[in-house]
C-alpha cells in the first residue's frame, strides 16, 4: 500500500521522568491491540518478575533490562501503531535529565509532542527543558496529556491550574497547535476510551487527538529540494551518478539544479530508485540522480533547487550542549552535517538560555543540558539552510575528537521565541 503523507503521524512523548510517558504508549498500544499475544504474555511476566501487581505497561516499550529493573526509560524505543484512520511512529523518550540528549535525537523527526505531565507537579523544570528543545526542534504541535488524574480523585480545579501553566509557557514558545486532556495513563481514562470520570471535559481522548492532527509537518516542501550527495556512483558506460536521501521539495527530471558548494548549475537527467527509473522523487526518498553535464561532486556536496541554501564556513547556530564537561568559547569539535564531517570552533558564545524566563544571557560556557546560541566555523565550506527553513540541512551535531561521542546537537539560526 502506498502512504499519502498526511497518513503518516511521527510523534515523541517529552516530559519529566516518570509522570507516565511509556504507561501512556503501552496503554495506546494495548486498548488499539497493537501487541500480539506473545508480546503481552511478556509485559506480565516481567511486570510478576518486578512484584509490581497486574500489567506494568511501561513495559511495553522499556525494553532493556536496567530500564526494567529501574523502572526508567534509557534509550528511545521506536514503536509502530495504526488505525484505520492514520498511521504513527512513535518514539518513547526518556524523561531523567541525565537522557535528555536521547529525547532530542527521539524529537528530532517529530511532527508532534505528545507531552505527558503528572497532574500533582505540573511543569517541572525537565518538562520545560523538553517542551524548549521541541520547539527548537521544529515542533510546531504539542498534545499534553495531564496524567495521573486517578491520583487527584479527578480533580478539575488541579486539571485547569496544569493547563494554564502549559498554555502560557505554549503561548511563548509559539506552538501553533496544543490541546489538553486529563488522562489517567495507568488506568485507561480519556487515553483511547472517553472517561465517565471526568465529565467537566468535553474534548477527545488522547487517541482521537492524534488522529485528527497536522502530520506531514515535518519537512516543509516549498523551500527547494536538497539532496545531500552520500554516494558517488561510477556507471558502467562512463559517467557517474550520486545518490542519497531527497529531503526539501519534489525534484523532477529535466529540473534545473545547482551543485553546491561548486555552484555549477545543470539539470536533473534521470532519477532512479532501487534501479527503476522515476519522473520525480519526493522528499524521504534515498535516490540516484543523473547530472546532464559532467561533474566532479562528492560526498558532502549538495544538489538543490531555488531557492539555494548557503554556502559558508561561519554561521550562528544555537546549541544543546551535551557534554559532560562545559563547552567553552574557542572550543574545537568535529561537525557533522548531512553526510559531510569538519573540524570546527566555537568561535564566540553568545549567550545561554534560562529555561524558566526563557531570556538568553551573556555566557563564556555551557554546561550539561544546557542550550546556548553560538558563532561557529569551520574547516570546510557547509551548504546549509536555517533550521526553520530546513530542518535537515538546518541541523548537526557537534563530536568530540578524542572520545567520538556525539556532545551536541545545533540548529543553524535562532528560534524566533528566542
Ligand atoms: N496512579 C497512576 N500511576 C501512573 C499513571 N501513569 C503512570 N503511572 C505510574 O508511574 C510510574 C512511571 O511510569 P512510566 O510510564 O515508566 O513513566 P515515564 O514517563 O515513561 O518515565 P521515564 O521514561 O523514566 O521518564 C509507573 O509506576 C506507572 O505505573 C497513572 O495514570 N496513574
Ligand atoms: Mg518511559
Amino acid at each position: 500500500m502506498k502512504l499519502a503523507h498526511k497518513d503518516l503521524l511521527r510523534l515523541a512523548t517529552v516530559g519529566s521522568v516518570d509522570d507516565g510517558k511509556s504507561t501512556l504508549i503501552g496503554r495506546i498500544l494495548v486498548d488499539t491491540r497493537q501487541l500480539f499475544d506473545d508480546q503481552l504474555d511478556a509485559v506480565l511476566a516481567a511486570s510478576e518478575r518486578r512484584g509490581v501487581g497486574d500489567l506494568d505497561l511501561s513495559f511495553v516499550t522499556d525494553g532493556l533490562r536496567a530500564e526494567r529493573e529501574q523502572g526508567i526509560t534509557i534509550d528511545v524505543a521506536y514503536r509502530y501503531a495504526s488505525t484505520p484512520s492514520r498511521k504513527f511512529i512513535i518514539a518513547d523518550c526518556p524523561g531523567h535529565v541525565q537522557y535528555t540528549k536521547n529525547m532530542a535525537t527521539g524529537a528530532s523527526t517529530a511532527d508532534l509532542a505528545l507531552v505527558v505531565l503528572n497532574v500533582a507537579h505540573g511543569l517541572k523544570e525537565q518538562s520545560r527543558r523538553h517542551l524548549v528543545i521541541a520547539a527548537l526542534l521544529g515542533v510546531r504541535t504539542i498534545v499534553v496529556a495531564v496524567n495521573k488524574m486517578d491520583e487527584v480523585n479527578w480533580s478539575q480545579s488541579a486539571y485547569d491550574a496544569v493547563v494554564d501553566e502549559v498554555e502560557t509557557l505554549a503561548r511563548e514558545l509559539r506552538f501553533e497547535h496544543v490541546s489538553c486532556i486529563p488522562i489517567s495513563a495507568l488506568l485507561g481514562d480519556n487515553v483511547v476510551d472517553a472517561s465517565a470520570n471526568t465529565p467537566w471535559y468535553e474534548g477527545p481522548t488522547v487517541l482521537a487527538a492524534l488522529e485528527t492532527s497536522d502530520a506531514g509537518a515535518w519537512t516543509r516542501t516549498d523551500h527547494g529540494a536538497r539532496l545531500p550527495v552520500q554516494w558517488v556512483l561510477r556507471q558502467s558506460g562512463g559517467g557517474r551518478t550520486y545518490a542519497g536521501m531527497l529531503n526539501g521539495a519534489p525534484l523532477r527530471v529535466g529540473d534545473t539544479v545547482t551543485l553546491l558548494p561548486a555552484n555549477v548549475t545543470t539539470t536533473i537527467g534521470a532519477l532512479n530508485l532501487g534501479g527503476l527509473p522515476l519522473d520525480q522523487a519526493t522528499t524521504g526518498l534515498s535516490v540516484d540522480v543523473d547530472l546532464t553535464t559532467e561533474t566532479n561532486a562528492g560526498r558532502g556536496d549538495m544538489i538543490a533547487t531555488e531557492p539555494l541554501p548557503t554556502v559558508t564556513k561561519e554561521f550562528s547556530a544555537t546549541i544543546c550542549w551535551f557534554g559532560e564537561r562545559p563547552l567553552a568559547e574557542g572550543q574545537r569539535l568535529r561537525l557533522k552535517h548531512t553526510t559531510k564531517v569538519t573540524p570546527v570552533r566555537v568561535a564566540s558564545l553568545a549567550g545561554v538560555v534560562d529555561i524558566t524566563s526563557l531570556h538568553v544571557s551573556d555566557a563564556t560556557s555551557l554546561a550539561t543540558n544546557e542550550i546556548g546560541l553560538a558563532t561557529l566555523q569551520t574547516a570546510d565550506p557547509l551548504v546549509v539552510d536555517d533550521y526553520l527553513e530546513n530542518r535537515v540541512t538546518g541541523s548537526f551535531v557537534l563530536i568530540d575528537e578524542v572520545t567520538n561521542a556525539t556532545v551536541a546537537a545545533g540548529m543553524v539560526g535562532h528560534a524566533s521565541f528566542l
